[in-house]
C-alpha cells in the first residue's frame, strides 16, 4: 500500500522521497514496519514522503515499479528487516527477492537508492553489493537518513555507507573510512524526534492482528556471546521519558482495530527502574492495551512482575537460551537457572505468560548439552517453549548454522510433539498456518503464542480442580 505524506506548504526545494518496506513475512504474524515509519517520521518535515508498503501487495514487483515511476522520486530507500523466513531457513531466497525488488525500482527510477534496516545492519557489504544500491544505512536511520537526504539534496555525492555510531563493529569488512559516522541519537533526544509516522501504515496490519510496536528504549547493556541486538541498538542503554511512552501507547489505545501493543525493546525489564517506571506510567493511564515484552530473568523480581501486570502486560518472552549451567556461563548469560525457575513462579503468582526462547548449539553446544536443555524445560514447564537452533549473521563471523544443526533438529523432532507447550518454527511445530487459521478463525487478537498459553493454564486448572 501507498502512503503519503505531504508535509509542508512549500515543497519547492524538498526532495521527494520513497520509502519501500520490503517485509512480505507473515509469521508468525505480519509486523508494522515501525523502523521505516522511524524513518519517515523523521524526515518528512522537510521532504515530501511516501512510504510502500510491500506486505501485502499481491505482485510487490509491480507495485514497486509503479511506486516509483509515478511518484518520480529524488530518493528511494528500501527497508529490509529480516534475513531468514520465519522457519529460519537459508537466507538466499530473501536475498534473491530483495535483488528483484531493488531491480524492479532501478528499472523505473535513476534515483539513488539507500538501503537501511536490521538486515543492513548485519550484513552491509554483502547486502549493498548484491543489491548494486548508492547507500546504505547502517544502523538507526532518523539522523543518518536525514543527513545523507541532506547531502545529496544540495549536489554532494554522500559517501556509500553512513553509519550511526550504535552499529560502529558492523563496518569491519568494508572501508571504514568511505563511510560517514553519525553520532548516535542521545537518550536526551530520543523523545525529541518526530514519532515514527504511523499515520502512514497499512490499516491491514489492524485487520489482521491489531498489534501495534512501541520502544521504549534502545540498546541493551549485557554481553551474551552470540547476541547481535547490542550491535543493532548499541550497548549504551538510551532510555526514552516513561510518561512519553505511556501517552504514545494511550493514544494509539484509541484507534479502532489497535488492541495489542508490542513493546520491541531487546530487553524491557533493564534497567529495572525505568521498566517500573513505565508500568506506572501506564497503569496511571488506565492500562490502556494489553501488552507484551521481551525480558530477561535478570533483574525481574515480583514486584515488577505485579506492576507489569497491573500496567497491562500479558506476557513475557524471555531469552533464556540453555537449560544448563555450563552452557548458560559460556553464553554469557547474566542470570542462573534458579532465577528461571524463580520467574516462572512470579509469572504464574501474577497471571502474565511466559514463552523462554531456547537457542541450540550456539558457542558449540553439544547435541548431549542440548538434551539437558530439554530435561530443564520439561521440570519448568513453562507457559511456552521455542526452540531454535543457533545461527550466525553477522557477515564478519562467517554466517552459517550451528554445527549439529541436523542432529538437534531431530532431536526436536522427536521431543517437542509429545509437549503441548513446545513451539519449534523452524519444523513447523505449533507454528505457521495452521496455528494463524485457528487464531483467526476464533477472532483471537494478540500474538498467537499466548492463547497456546492461556489453553495450557486453562488445562491445568482443569486438571487442579
Ligand atoms: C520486536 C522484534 C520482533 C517482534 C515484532 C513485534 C512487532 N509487533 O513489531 C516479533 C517477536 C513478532 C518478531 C518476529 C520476527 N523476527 Co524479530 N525482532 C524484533 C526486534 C527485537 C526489534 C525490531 C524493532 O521493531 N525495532 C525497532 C525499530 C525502530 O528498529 P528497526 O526496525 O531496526 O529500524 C531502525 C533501523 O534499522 C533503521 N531502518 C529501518 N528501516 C529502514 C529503512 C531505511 C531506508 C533506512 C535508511 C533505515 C532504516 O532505522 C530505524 C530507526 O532507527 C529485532 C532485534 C532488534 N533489537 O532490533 C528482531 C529482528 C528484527 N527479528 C528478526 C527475525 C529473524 C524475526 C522472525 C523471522 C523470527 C521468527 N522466526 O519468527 C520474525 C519475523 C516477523 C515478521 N513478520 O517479519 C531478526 C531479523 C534479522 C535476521 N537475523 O533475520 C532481528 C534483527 C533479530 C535477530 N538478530 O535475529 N520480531
Ligand atoms: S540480554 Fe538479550 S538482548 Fe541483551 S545481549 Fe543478552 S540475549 Fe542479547
Amino acid at each position: 500500500m501507498l502512503s503519503h505524506a505531504r508535509a509542508r506548504d512549500s515543497m519547492l526545494d524538498s526532495m521527494r522521497v520513497l520509502l519501500v518496506s520490503a517485509n512480505r513475512e507473515q509469521y508468525p504474524a505480519p509486523v508494522m514496519p515501525l523502523g521505516v515509519l522511524s524513518v519517515a517520521g523523521a524526515v518528512r518535515d522537510a521532504h515530501e514522503v511516501r512510504v510502500l508498503d510491500l506486505c501485502f501487495e499481491d505482485d510487490p514487483l509491480r507495485a514497486a515499479g509503479e511506486a516509483a515511476s509515478s511518484f518520480a522520486p529524488d530518493v528511494v530507500g528500501i527497508g529490509l528487516r529480516n534475513l531468514h523466513d520465519n522457519a529460519y531457513g537459508s537466507s538466499e531466497p530473501l536475498l534473491a527477492y530483495y535483488e528483484d525488488v531493488s531491480r524492479a525500482v532501478r528499472a523505473a527510477t535513476r534515483a539513488p537508492l539507500v538501503l537501511g534496516g536490521a538486515a543492513i545492519t548485519l550484513q552491509p557489504a554483502t547486502l549493498l553489493d548484491r543489491l548494486e544500491a548508492d547507500h546504505a544505512v547502517v544502523g538507526e536511520g532518523e539522523l543518518a537518513f536525514r543527513a545523507l537526504v541532506s547531502g545529496l539534496e544540495r549536489g554532494e555525492r554522500p559517501p556509500r555507507v553512513v553509519r550511526s555510531a550504535v552499529a560502529e563493529r558492523r563496518l569491519v569488512q568494508l572501508d571504514a573510512k568511505l563511510g560517514l559516522r553519525v553520532p548516535p541519537i542521545p537518550a536526551s533526544e530520543l523523545d525529541a524526534l518526530a514519532p515514527p509516522a504511523r499515520d502512514l501504515v497499512d490499516p491491514r496490519y489492524l485487520e489482521v492482528d491489531g498489534t501495534e510496536s512501541f520502544q521504549t528504549k534502545r540498546g541493551c547493556a549485557f554481553q551474551c556471546a552470540y547476541c547481535d541486538y547490542p550491535d543493532l541498538e548499541g550497548r549504551k542503554v538510551r532510555m526514552r521519558d516513561p510518561e512519553r511512552i505511556a501517552d504514545e501507547i494511550a493514544l494509539r489505545a484509541r484507534v479502532p482495530g489497535v488492541s495489542y501493543a508490542f513493546i520491541v525493546d531487546s530487553v524491557f525489564n533493564v534497567p529495572r527502574a525505568h521498566a517500573l517506571a513505565v508500568c506506572e506510567a501506564l497503569e496511571r493511564r488506565g492500562s490502556p492495551l494489553p501488552w507484551v515484552c521481551y525480558a530477561t530473568p535478570a533483574s525481574l523480581d515480583d514486584e515488577l512482575v505485579a506492576a507489569m501486570r497491573r500496567a497491562g502486560c500479558a506476557g513475557a518472552e524471555l531469552g533464556t537460551d540453555t537449560g544448563t549451567p555450563r552452557v548458560l556461563e559460556r553464553l554469557r548469560k547474566p542470570f542462573d537457572l534458579d532465577d528461571v525457575r524463580r520467574v516462572r513462579q512470579s509469572f504464574l503468582r501474577h497471571g502474565v505468560a511466559d514463552a523462554h526462547s531456547f537457542v541450540l548449539g550456539a558457542e558449540g553446544e553439544t547435541v548431549e548439552e542440548a538434551e539437558g536443555t530439554l530435561a530443564f524445560v520439561r521440570e519448568l514447564d513453562p507457559d511456552v517453549a521455542v526452540f531454535v537452533v543457533f545461527m550466525e549473521d553477522r557477515e564478519e563471523r562467517t554466517p552459517g548454522r550451528a554445527a549439529h544443526h541436523q542432529a538437534l533438529l531431530d532431536l526436536l523432532a522427536r521431543e517437542a510433539p509429545k509437549h503441548s507447550g513446545w513451539i519449534v518454527p523452524e519444523l513447523g511445530i505449533r507454528f505457521g498456518e495452521k496455528v494463524r487459521r485457528l487464531v483467526a478463525g476464533r477472532r483471537l487478537r494478540g500474538p498467537a503464542w499466548l492463547h497456546l498459553a492461556a489453553a495450557r493454564r486453562r488445562a491445568g486448572a482443569r486438571l487442579r480442580s
